[in-house]
């Protein structure tokens, strides 16, 4: 028989029960913010649940009536510099925030200050869609944010908030402060891969987050004891390293003396904290029904968790106390709804088209439609006055240089000049710089600022993005094979990609991400792609693709300057040439949108980037033909230099886009439709490609190259 001996855990799992002697202490000043912040939340909720009937919510309403307890007690432990994320059920937790920041206590007897009155109208113009909303209307009921109050955005993926709120934890505590961050999420959330990455890397870093789990049963209508082992989510912390508090919360008491234990843990540099709070939504994920009436669950589940109403309880609590009586609790009510009944007021009208008792939404309140695209990026105004410079023309000494050896010194000198700028990802802090050099020296001059990262794209790329979004410090993010974009597509493309137009069109997302393009050398499959394609499809990316270890340097100088998420396409083949540096200037930009012609001609225009830049004026010389040779370096579909290309095409009326990508990834699909579009009176026959098969590459080299 082998000996067993039982392990434990290092991190703690309590469970947090309020008792008589704490109701009994605590602060009357507390309870009554406590009780006013619920009423007005639920109040706010009813309206939202009636504006829905009314047909006057475009889009979702994910009720968080019932669930007022776990928010309002978890952020009054909080202060106004920590910060809170949420997703798609957030409104109880952004109005906490926020009415919070505004009035970080409420008076009972005259619940509804001006400002509150403010708040109250921005979040629901939101809900509504309107240009007054928090995003301008763009965001709506999923995507609330209000930055200077703490409130970092709530989000409409599943999990997709939480790798942020890990960044912006980075950003608190590398800035030196005690501040904490809560990330919300459900249940059903507690499944996905970001929040469990997220567990492992804040743990493994001590970051100040607490992942605060509101377990309400039902993930839409899937019991959670369907789809996890062990229905006390709180269980997993522990697993991760993350002490652990499991609460009621329908006692926004207990829930309030629990996060005051997480964040005292958090905000004494030990780390993260999971909370998990059982709550329970009244109604269905979505609308005014019950979620009885769609038959997952029984009207006496309903019952019995309504009968724990946390507002009751306060109610209860105080009055019991002689803090409050049935009149005063009465009122307090009525000044919450008649405070939402007057901000409704603000935002619709009777419908003079409708029939009697319709409404509708005021019509100079919402959004110009010209605003549509308003704000996918910015307008790159940072740049002014950067100072630009070309190889051809460039009047300094050039000397030869490895374009790995580039990569790294310019890195190096940036960061030397600008002390926000973090590096993370995969073994970038080792082996003489990655796994190709690219960061080699970082690690020695810049401690602490160059982080080597758990195999996690989604959460590593996320938190960067958090970084990036709160804005003390600029991430410089490395996915060491262009493939993994896949794995971290959730952040990259949903979170990062969108941020700035999502929330209204003026957040800064000043994000690097350097990717390895290892076309051809033999890694197979899933590490081979050129992901230029892809990248173009989202408009919130900026794409460069150096194709010269000059251009390395002042495209990353670019990139670096501006303050929207700019991929850096780095091409493995690449690495070991040498090309013309300037000995000792490494703090130029190349302009940005300006393309390069690599070969002038007559014939053929070639529209290419990256390692097909040299491969296309080989093949040009040893075919004779006349062609103009592009090397486009910008690739994203806003900074593309269309007068560079116009003027080619203009001239040689043939146009031919070389890239190295499968088909179905292809960069130059797109690329060849706009031409098209924009030149068709000045081809003399289609756009023509070359590229990939369809298949992803092989590792045979007869099958690659
Ligand atoms: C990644 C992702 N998958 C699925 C959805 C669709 N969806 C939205 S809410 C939801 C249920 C979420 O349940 P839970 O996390 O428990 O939160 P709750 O709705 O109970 O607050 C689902 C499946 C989504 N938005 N994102």
């Amino acid at each position: 028989m082998p000996q067993v001996t039982p392990l434990q855990a290092q991190a703690p799992w309590v469970e947090v029960s309020s008792t008589p002697e704490d109701w009994a202490a605590a602060d009357p000043a507390l309870l009554a913010t406590m009780l006013g912040q619920m009423q007005l939340i639920r109040a706010f909720e009813e309206l939202v649940l009636q504006l829905a009937r009314e047909g006057l919510v475009h889009g979702p309403a994910h009720s968080s009536i019932g669930q007022e307890g776990g928010a309002v007690g978890s952020v009054l432990a909080l202060g106004p510099s920590d910060g809170v994320n949420g997703t798609h059920r957030g409104h109880h937790q952004f109005l906490a925030k926020v009415i919070a920041y505004v009035a970080p206590q409420l008076d009972l007897t005259a619940l509804v200050t001006e400002e509150l009155r403010v708040v109250l109208r921005k979040t629901l113009a939101e809900i509504l869609g309107l240009a007054d909303g928090y995003g301008k209307g763009r965001g709506g009921s999923m995507h609330l944010q209000w930055m200077e109050a703490g409130a970092l955005g709530t989000n409409a993926i599943v999990g997709g908030g939480v790798p942020l709120a890990a960044g912006n934890a980075w950003a608190q505590k590398h800035a030196g402060t005690q501040d904490v961050t809560v990330t919300y999420f459900g249940d059903g959330a507690a499944n996905i891969g970001s929040v469990l990455e997220s567990m492992n890397l804040t743990a493994a870093w001590d970051l100040p987050l607490c992942f605060f789990i509101e377990n309400n049963l039902y993930a839409v209508s899937t019991h959670v004891g369907e789809v996890t082992g062990d229905q006390r989510l709180s269980a997993r912390g522990p697993g991760f390293g993350i002490p652990s508090w499991r609460v009621d919360g329908m006692d926004p008491l207990a829930v309030y003396l629990a996060m005051q234990a997480a964040t005292e843990h958090m905000r004494a540099g030990k780390g993260p904290a999971v909370v998990e709070a059982e709550v329970y939504r009244y109604f269905h994920q979505n609308g005014p029904f019950p979620g009885s009436a769609f038959g997952y669950r029984s009207k006496d589940e309903e019952a019995a968790w309504r009968a724990r109403d946390p507002i009751e309880r306060v109610e209860r609590e105080m009055i019991a106390r002689g803090l409050l009586d049935e009149d005063a609790a009465a009122a307090v009510r009525q000044q919450a709804v008649d405070a939402m009944t007057e901000v409704a007021a603000h935002m619709v009208e009777d419908d003079p088209d409708g029939k009697p008792g319709t409404r509708r939404i005021k019509p100079d309140l919402w959004p110009d439609p010209d605003f549509v695209d308003v704000g996918v990026r910015g307008d790159a105004s940072e740049l002014a006055g950067a100072r630009t410079e070309e190889e051809a023309t460039y009047d300094g000494e050039l000397v030869e240089k490895r374009f790995i050896d580039v990569v790294a010194a310019v890195m190096d000198r940036r960061m030397s000049t600008d002390e926000s700028i973090v590096v993370l990802g995969e073994d970038v802090h080792r082996l003489a710089g990655g796994t190709n050099g690219a960061t080699k020296g970082l690690t020695d001059s810049y401690p602490g600022r160059v982080l080597g990262t758990p195999i996690s794209e989604n959460a590593f790329a996320g938190l960067g993005g958090g970084m990036a979004l709160d804005g003390r410090f600029k991430p410089v993010v490395e996915f060491m094979y262009p493939d993994f974009l896949w794995v971290a597509a959730d952040q990259v493309f949903n979170q990062i990609a969108k941020a700035r137009h999502m929330f209204g069109g003026e957040s800064k997302v000043p994000f690097v991400l350097r990717s390895k393009v290892a076309t051809g050398t033999g890694y197979g499959s899933q590490h081979s792609m050129d992901p230029a394609g892809i990248y173009a499809t989202s408009a919130g990316l900026r794409i460069v693709a150096p194709s010269t270890p000059f251009d390395y340097v002042g495209l990353m100088n670019a990139a670096l300057a501006l303050d929207d998420p700019v991929i850096v396409l780095e091409h493995v083949d690449l690495y070991a040439s040498t090309g013309q540096v300037p000995a000792d200037d490494l703090d130029y930009q190349i302009e940005l949108g300006k393309a390069a012609v690599r070969r002038e001609g007559s014939d053929l225009t070639i529209l290419t980037y990256l390692s097909m830049v040299t491969h296309s004026l080989e093949a040009v010389e040893a075919m004779g033909v006349d062609a103009e040779v592009v090397d486009l370096r910008w690739l994203d579909r806003a900074s593309v230099d269309w007068d560079t290309i116009g003027e080619s095409v203009r001239k040689t009326n043939n146009v031919l886009i070389v890239e190295q990508g499968a088909v179905g990834t292809s960069y130059g699909g797109w690329l060849a439709d706009e031409i098209q579009r924009r030149f068709f009176d000045w081809l003399d026959q289609p756009v023509q490609r070359v590229h990939g098969g369809e298949a992803s590459p092989s590792i045979s080299k007869v099958l690659e190259r």
